[in-house]
């Protein structure tokens, strides 16, 4: 269902594409001859391994902590139910102005990249559940560290929204200054973060340890830290090398890995054969998978699992099983990987309509909240769109100045050929009048 014979992922190939592309096959200093034969050497093999994997991450209901369907009718859980219960109707209304908010964002930040604003976007629509539900379940004193795609965890710490749009610019290699909400720099490098993140963690226990043996007045509420990452990311050595660090040290972290089906080109099928919360069993501390659409079950497993981490129990991974509705990034195009079908069926589960449709039953919200949640959406795309025209245009050469302290031959050549290159546009404006003239 997922996996598409010979498809080339743009992050690579996966296994059983190589001996199934015929370009691969026949060339012949091509990949596919070096290869060793493998078990993934045959589509009725491949076809089987999917069929196995799906068996085990189709549709696990039965392992998944789900509070909110997508019926808007809310269940129990014999763990969870009780931080559920806490959540006021205020809160739950602000779960939802959220998650309207970040999606009518995500919506104007893609346009911006398409009107030329922006040299890229990574979307974030259908998953704003997992982002809001584990970003409001943190404590000021938590330090987050997200990948590229966390602007809804970016709402919940108080970042600036159009602060997100520098780097996506390019006119700047961050964008925010991470001390003033504890929300990291995005990492565009996989799972760097996490390893990072248990850094960060078990230095947040020995400040904690010298605190308690000094007895010192004032002390500072215990903190734990979240690393976000992909399912893509996770099988990346660093996250078990990180989850091999955070199990020894029993650091104060929560591994929060969202499960959005897709890594770029490549299901989560060929990532791993089990769930991916199964993993932490081997590394030895809880592993949960929740509903990645249900707020109200991500927030309640991340305050869970921050409290754990809180006070001194160690690590816990969480798998929020949720879609990626869009593409990849602005640069990527889905209908070439996989069946609109499919995006149809997690349409189906989308999270702020289940929202809608409880807060609606319980008499907890009415027409006129919505339109002014709504209203409220509009004025922060205006705001974002008014500070993405004022910003400043990219400076490229600068680019190539930060890569190292002092001049190097290569980034010079690389810099003289973009040089060059430029210079092919020159005239550009002239060619545009004639096409208009033509009236092309
Ligand atoms: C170390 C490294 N390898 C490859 C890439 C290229 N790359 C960027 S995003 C991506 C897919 C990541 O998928 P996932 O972890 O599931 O996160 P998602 O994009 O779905 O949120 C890849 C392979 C990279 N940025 N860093
Ligand atoms: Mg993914």
């Amino acid at each position: 269902m997922y996996a598409v014979p010979g498809m080339y992922s743009s992050c690579g190939i996966y296994p059983s594409d190589i001996a199934l592309h015929p370009d691969a096959a026949s060339k012949e200093n091509g990949m596919g001859t070096h290869l060793p034969s493998t078990e993934f050497d045959g589509t009725a093999v491949d076809d089987q391994r999917e069929a196995d994997a799906e068996a085990v991450l189709g549709e696990p209901a039965a392992q998944m902590v789900q509070l909110l369907g997508p019926d808007g009718k809310l269940g129990t859980d014999p763990v969870f139910s009780d931080y559920a219960d806490k959540l006021t109707p205020e809160d739950l209304r602000g779960l939802y102005a959220d998650m309207a908010a970040i999606r009518r964002f995500d919506v104007e930040a893609t346009a911006l990249q398409r009107q030329g604003q922006l040299a890229l976007w990574p979307p974030l629509t259908g998953q704003e559940a997992a982002q809001i539900g584990s970003g409001r379940a943190s404590q000021p004193q938590d330090y987050i560290f997200p990948t590229y795609r966390e602007h809804g965890v970016a709402l919940t710490r108080n970042v600036d929204l159009a602060e997100l749009l520098r780097q996506f610019r390019g006119v700047s290699n961050g964008g925010w200054n991470p001390k003033d909400t504890n929300f990291h720099l995005y990492t565009l490098v996989l799972a760097a973060q996490t390893l990072h993140a248990v850094g960060y963690a078990m230095g947040i226990q020995r400040d904690q340890k010298l605190a308690a043996a000094s007895d010192a007045a004032g002390k500072q509420p215990d903190a734990a830290v979240i690393a976000y990452f992909g399912d893509g990311a996770s099988s990346e050595g660093d996250v078990h090398e990180s989850m091999v660090f955070a199990s020894s040290y029993k650091a104060p972290v929560v591994f929060f890995c969202q499960n959005n089906h897709w890594a770029i080109s490549v299901p989560t099928n060929v990532q791993s054969r089990v769930p991916l919360s199964n993993r932490a069993k081997g590394y030895g501390f809880p592993g949960i998978r929740v509903d990645g659409n249900d707020v109200i079950a991500v927030h309640a497993v991340t305050e869970w699992a921050l409290e754990h981490a809180r006070q001194g129990k160690g690590p816990v991974l969480i798998e929020a099983f949720t879609y990626r509705v869009g593409a990849h990034t602005t640069a990527d195009d889905p209908t070439k990987y996989r069946q609109s079908s499919e995006e149809d069926a997690w349409r189906a589960k989308d999270p702020l309509a289940r929202l809608e449709k409880y807060l609606r039953a319980e008499g907890l919200a009415d027409d006129a909240y919505f339109a002014k949640v709504k209203a409220d959406g509009d004025e922060l795309a205006a705001y974002v769109r008014r500070t993405a025209h004022d910003l400043e245009d990219p400076d490229i050469r600068q680019a190539f100045a930060n890569v190292y302290k002092e001049a190097h031959p290569l980034v010079a050549e690389e810099l003289a050929w973009f040089e060059e290159y430029s210079a092919g546009f020159a005239g550009g404006e002239e060619y545009a009048g004639q096409v208009e003239e033509a009236g092309h």
